[in-house]
């Protein structure tokens, strides 16, 4: 991010009627600092010592690491470890449930590797070695414990998307939000429980571009009794995680991304500044195909006349992916967490961070069948030069186990399962219904993207175009060293839902996107109702109150209004953003700061290494921005 503070007060004068929210943020600041101010004291003096003698770079590390699912030696160090499949065939529910409710602890060593996911040389950035890292397989009732080690130049933070951390917002992960970000060579203990999570999601970096380079990995959380939806039995589960592949560094990346000049370089005929940078490939479960060299391919040996629920992440940068299996209909029954009414497709797009069950069945002539993987290009404004976009996977059943394809179906099947159209995800029904309660505060906010009086293309919500802030984290602010300045607070946009003196606070949250392009969102600690979408701006159309769909991750489309409803529940300070990376790096983030006296009672209880590490951050300040 290399936007300055006096670009944004150049855009800021170019709108009228933006109030900002400076004195619900100051307040807070104040209320924060009373309450906290004894924690402060005593986190302020566990922080002293610490700084910059702690910083580690991986190659400097010696030790041989034990780590969850595979293990790194000598031999493979600077190298990303290619995951065997059969990593990606998850424990299930029936199995998992018969195991007790427990702690299930984890170590997460973070460090830059070398990798090749495509057969294309690539620096990256990865967990235990591997890509994807480790998949998180818990159930419901359990305890998460992550041990994060960072052993890179750059600072990090994990997030859990999807979560809602209730009671513990301080673990969400959110760089600069809920963290001052993991200092390189230190170590951060993720602790939560899953609260009313159940179903499928990821884990990724929530610092700057990161994730993008390959700090993702699938998180599954069971439920013991759970059925679903006229399915009979499961017979086995697997993870697909699917991603958009970049050759070059996420950070380079962003970089030319935000230069006047753009991706496209001042030679560029056409508009150059804002254009997203294009991918490469794509992969599925870490493994691509891209140019002459050898194609591998992720493969899975099923049993036949099965019954399988493939859980399908996207863990792209920008691109959504779509998925199918030939000559299979998938059905759809799980989004984002919420078992949903069963839909029949022949395949499915899944945009930027969402998640989907499908189940799958082995019932066709025995075979091997191609999983397809189509990196969707819609929003492609330029050619990438090699770019490949059908990625293949192979699922095989009845035949030798190294069976594949015949390659001369490579292309000619455009991956129609069957004669059935497409998910059209606006046409979901959640599978148990809810009826939202009526909305008891209301906020309205636009999303676009404009160049500033400084020739720069940023992202804007309302006239804030995010930053995060060194050193610092709004959920932290008022622990004496960690306020947020006025300059600085000119990037940060939060608004406040105040505590109800009685009942809950249902909140709309009404978006107008003025923007020519489609933004997967994501809202931290919750998953909203989707009351209401369509064409232009907002008129008083009737909200859908009877059953509305609910997921974390939605799509607002060009040019549309959307309105979302929560129950502000759960206290913290909640990021809401664009989740590709190249715009929440330039600034498409906002947050809510909800039930500001119940968030400071709770941070009563966090613990002190969070403000250690924010010390440590600013005491690093410029040396390892993200
Ligand atoms: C965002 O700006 C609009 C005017 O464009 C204003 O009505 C609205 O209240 C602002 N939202 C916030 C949260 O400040
Ligand atoms: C992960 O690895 C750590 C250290 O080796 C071990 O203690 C822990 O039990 C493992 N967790 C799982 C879920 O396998
Ligand atoms: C990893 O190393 C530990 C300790 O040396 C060993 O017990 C374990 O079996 C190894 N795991 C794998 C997957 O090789
Ligand atoms: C987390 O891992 C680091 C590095 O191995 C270790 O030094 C630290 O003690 C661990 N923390 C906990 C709480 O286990
Ligand atoms: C995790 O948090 C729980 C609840 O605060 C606490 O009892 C437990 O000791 C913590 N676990 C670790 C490994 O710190
Ligand atoms: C699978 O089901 C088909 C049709 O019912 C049957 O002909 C075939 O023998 C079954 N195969 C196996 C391996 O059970
Ligand atoms: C798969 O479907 C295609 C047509 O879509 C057909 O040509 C092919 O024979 C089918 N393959 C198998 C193994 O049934
Ligand atoms: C295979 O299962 C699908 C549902 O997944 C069903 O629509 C289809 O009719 C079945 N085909 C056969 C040959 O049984
Ligand atoms: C393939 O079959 C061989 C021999 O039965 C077995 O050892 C191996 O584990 C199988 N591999 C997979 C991926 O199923
Ligand atoms: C795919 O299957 C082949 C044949 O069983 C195996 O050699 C190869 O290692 C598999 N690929 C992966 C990524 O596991
Ligand atoms: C919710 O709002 C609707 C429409 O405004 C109204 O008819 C209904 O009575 C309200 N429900 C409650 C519980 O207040
Ligand atoms: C929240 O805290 C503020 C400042 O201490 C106080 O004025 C207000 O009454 C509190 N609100 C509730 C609902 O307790
Ligand atoms: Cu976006």
């Amino acid at each position: 991010m290399t936007g300055s503070i006096d670009d944004k007060h150049s855009l800021e004068g170019s709108e009228t009627a933006s109030p900002r929210p400076d004195s619900h943020h100051r307040r807070w600041i104040r209320t924060l600092a009373i309450a906290a101010g004894g924690l402060a004291v005593l986190a302020v003096g566990l922080g002293v010592g610490l700084g910059v003698g702690l910083r580690l770079h991986s190659r400097d590390r010696a030790v041989a690491t034990s780590v969850n699912g595979t293990n790194s030696t000598s031999a493979d160090e600077g190298r990303v470890l290619a995951q065997p499949s059969s990593n990606f065939v998850l424990k299930g529910q029936a199995a998992m449930a018969k195991e007790p409710a427990t702690m299930r602890y984890y170590e997460f060593l973070l460090e830059e590797r070398t990798g090749s996911p495509d057969g294309s040389d690539k620096p990256m950035l990865v967990v235990n070695g591997m890509y994807p890292g480790p998949t998180i397989e818990v159930n419901n009732d359990d305890r998460v414990v992550v041990n994060v080690t960072n052993a890179m130049s750059n600072a990090s933070a994990i997030h859990w998307h999807g979560l809602f951390q209730r009671g513990t917002p301080w673990f969400d992960g959110t760089n600069s939000v809920s963290q001052c970000g993991i200092p390189p060579g230190h170590s951060f203990l993720y602790n939560f429980t899953l609260d009313t999570f159940v179903g499928t999601t990821w884990w990724h970096s929530h610092y700057s571009t990161q994730y993008t380079d390959g700090l993702s990995g699938a998180f599954i959380v069971y439920n013991r009794s759970e059925t679903l939806p006229s399915t009979p039995s499961i017979d086995g589960e697997l993870s697909i995680q699917l991603s958009d592949l970049y050759h070059r560094f996420s950070s380079d990346l962003l970089t030319q991304y935000l230069s006047t000049n753009g991706m496209t370089g001042a030679g560029y005929s056409g508009t150059t500044q804002g254009n997203e940078p294009v991918p490469d490939a794509g992969t599925i479960n870490g493994i691509g195909q891209w140019g002459d060299s050898t194609p591998s391919y992720t493969n899975f040996t099923l049993a036949q006349n099965s019954t399988y629920r493939l859980r399908i992440s996207n863990h792209g940068s920008f691109a959504a992916s779509r998925f199918s299996v030939d000559n299979h209909t998938l059905t759809v029954v799980e989004a984002d967490g919420v078992l949903v009414d069963p839909y029949e497709v022949s395949g499915l797009v899944v945009q930027v961070a969402q998640r989907y069950s499908v189940i799958l069945r082995t019932n066709q002539t025995a075979g091997a069948y191609w999983m397809r993987h189509e990196v969707q290009q819609d929003a492609f404004t330029y050619t990438e030069p090699g770019f490949q976009g059908t990625q293949l996977g192979v699922i095989r059943y009845g035949v030798d186990n190294s069976t594949i394809p015949s390659s001369a179906l490579v292309s000619s099947d455009p991956g129609s399962g069957s004669s059935l159209p497409d998910l059209d995800s606006t046409a979901l029904v959640p599978y148990v219904p809810e009826s939202p309660p009526n909305a008891t505060f209301s906020t309205y906010v636009t999303v676009s993207m404009q160049n500033t009086g400084n020739n720069q293309w940023l992202s804007f919500v309302n006239s804030t175009s995010w930053e995060p802030l060194q050193g610092k984290a709004t959920l932290l602010s008022g622990y004496g060293f960690n306020e947020i300045g006025t300059s600085q607070a000119d990037s940060q946009l939060i608004v406040t839902i105040p505590d109800p003196t009685s009942g809950t606070q249902v909140v709309d949250l009404y978006v107008q996107n003025y923007d020519d392009g489609d933004h997967p969102f994501h809202l931290h600690g919750y998953k909203p109702w989707m009351m209401g979408q369509g064409q232009g701006r907002y008129q008083g159309q009737e909200l859908n109150t009877k059953n509305p769909m609910r997921r974390d991750t939605f799509v607002l489309p060009a040019y549309s209004w959307t309105i979302l409803r929560f129950v502000a529940d759960n206290p913290g300070m909640w990021f809401f953003h664009c989740h590709l990376t190249w715009h929440m790096a330039s600034g498409l983030a906002m947050q809510f700061l909800v039930l500001p006296n119940a968030t400071t009672s709770l941070l009563a209880s966090a613990p002190p290494v969070l403000q250690e590490q924010c010390k440590t951050m600013q005491t690093l300040g410029q040396a390892v921005v993200g």
